[in-house]
């Protein structure tokens, strides 16, 4: 199993895992290329306090037919699987033994392409989702904050790095991608999902 308890880095409260170089460097530089130029790329609206936004990247849904999702706001269809999509997933399937219907593409086209803290928590992930989030591009830090205790983690997120959130975490923990001043280059942020269909 590659997912090994004693490598949580959560202190507490979730279960973080972090496989650095899940895809080496030439693979990863083919892949960002390849989703940079095929994903349906959206600049996607947000209404906040009534009044219309733009959602600070650009995001698309892919996935099995039935996994309906919904984030900012609006619920998405799933586009159909791409050939890279579908390598990647069963990849990350294989190594974290875990399944997934559906995956949410970011682009953050510089440092001031962001996204706020959240909990993966929405009810379609059920109850302890595991949420498989693969980086490439440029390295951004994540942040993580205890919801009820003054913890922070933060982490480096570079370029082929997979970042594995299970157990509890999304009860007890919000994750966002800060903005930052530094001068970055694009960051694309697949975080596999398994959407459970109640209806
Ligand atoms: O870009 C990231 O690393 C985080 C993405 C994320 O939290 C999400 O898609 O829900
Ligand atoms: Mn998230």
């Amino acid at each position: 199993m590659l997912l090994d308890k004693e490598q949580n880095l959560a202190p507490f409260d979730g279960e973080l895992f972090l496989i650095r170089c899940f895809y080496q460097q030439p693979e990863s530089d083919w892949l960002f290329a390849k989703l940079q130029s095929t994903l349906a790329w959206q600049e996607e609206d947000i209404l906040i306090y009534g009044k219309r936004c733009k959602v600070p990247r650009l995001m698309c849904w892919y996935g099995d037919p039935d996994a309906c999702y919904r984030y900012s706001g609006v619920d998405h269809q799933p586009l159909p699987w791409t050939d890279e999509l579908l390598v990647i997933k069963e990849k990350v399937q294989n190594d974290c033994h875990s399944s997934f219907n559906s995956v949410l593409a970011n682009l953050y086209r510089n440092g001031r392409d962001s996204m706020g803290y959240h909990a993966d928590d929405e009810e379609e992930l059920g109850q302890n989702p595991v949420i498989a989030s693969l980086s490439l591009g440029d390295e951004r830090l994540f942040k993580l904050h205890h919801k009820k205790r003054k913890q922070t983690l933060d982490i480096n997120l570079g370029h082929g790095d997979l970042l594995v959130m299970t157990g509890t975490l999304q009860h007890h923990w919000v994750h966002s991608l800060p903005k930052t001043t530094k001068l970055k280059g694009p960051r694309i942020n697949l975080t596999f999902r398994k959407i459970f269909n109640f209806l």
